[in-house]
């Protein structure tokens, strides 16, 4: 998988080479372009922002930038490319289709992601409208709760689709489980000492009974998804799986 992005904090992204996917790009999994947006400016402040049409607080990214940089991540590498494997655009935005692990799955089976990183009060709508002519575009947003730009977000769903891209991940024995899950919140984990400051591990899991230890943690995983996120259970209360 190849990713692309675009911020006026290029640096912010340098922590990617020491996580979890630092490994999957020296492996080749994962190839990382960082482009910084003043680098397709051409005035002498390296301007990517100017006041709203219509007035308003704050300032709104101009669409010059953009237009230059999309360009260039668009058409390179295009001559090579395999039919019906177009990069996809993803902006995070306040206004997006909220994230989701299923999200993360269906990014994670593309070839070439393109995050465009946002600040200010966001971009000039005309970018999305305009890359939506060359390329498959959507915005994403990360939940309900305001953030300052759009590096952040970038970062979790990088994570998230990262540790799904086949080989990524160290143990794929913990992924082969996520894909049997059933949308519950976890179980409970323990580890050594079975005993700790006072606090005993649940005998069960010390009991060597498989299908006891199953059984318990299922109880646990729907305890837990009734009285933190009953959102996730069917209205009636019912068990999905
Ligand atoms: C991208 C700029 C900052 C701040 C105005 C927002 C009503 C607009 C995001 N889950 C998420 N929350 N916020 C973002 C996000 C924020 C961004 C950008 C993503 C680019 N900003 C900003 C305030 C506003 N309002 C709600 C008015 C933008 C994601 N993903």
């Amino acid at each position: 998988m190849r990713i692309d992005i675009v911020t006026i904090f290029p640096t912010f992204f340098d922590v990617l080479d020491i996580s979890l996917l630092g490994k999957a790009r020296t492996n080749g999994l994962i190839e990382l372009g960082v482009h910084d947006l003043r680098d397709y400016t051409h005035d002498r402040h390296r301007t990517v922002d100017d006041t709203p049409y219509g007035g308003g607080a704050g300032m709104v990214m101009k669409p010059e930038p953009w237009g230059e940089v999309l360009d260039t991540l668009l058409d390179s590498g295009s001559a090579d490319r395999a039919e019906g494997s177009d990069p996809l655009v993803i902006f995070p935005s306040p206004a997006g289709e909220v994230f989701t692990q299923a999200m993360a799955r269906s990014l994670a089976d593309e070839e070439q992601l393109v995050f465009g990183c946002g600040r200010y009060e966001g971009i000039d709508q005309r970018v999305f409208d305009h890359v939506a002519t060359r390329a498959r575009v959507k915005l994403v947003s990360m939940g309900d709760y305001v953030l300052n730009g759009g590096e952040v977000a970038v970062m979790a769903m990088i994570e998230a689709i990262g540790r799904l891209v086949p080989g990524v991940v160290g143990n794929p024995a913990s992924l082969v489980e996520e894909s049997h899950e059933n949308g519950l919140l976890e179980y409970p984990s323990y580890t050594k000492p079975a005993e700790w400051r006072g606090l005993e591990v649940p005998p069960i899991l010390l009991s060597g009974n498989h299908g006891a230890i199953a059984k318990w943690r299922h109880e646990q995983q729907v305890e837990r998804t009734r009285r933190v996120r009953p959102d996730l259970l069917a209205d009636d209360g019912a068990v999905p799986l």
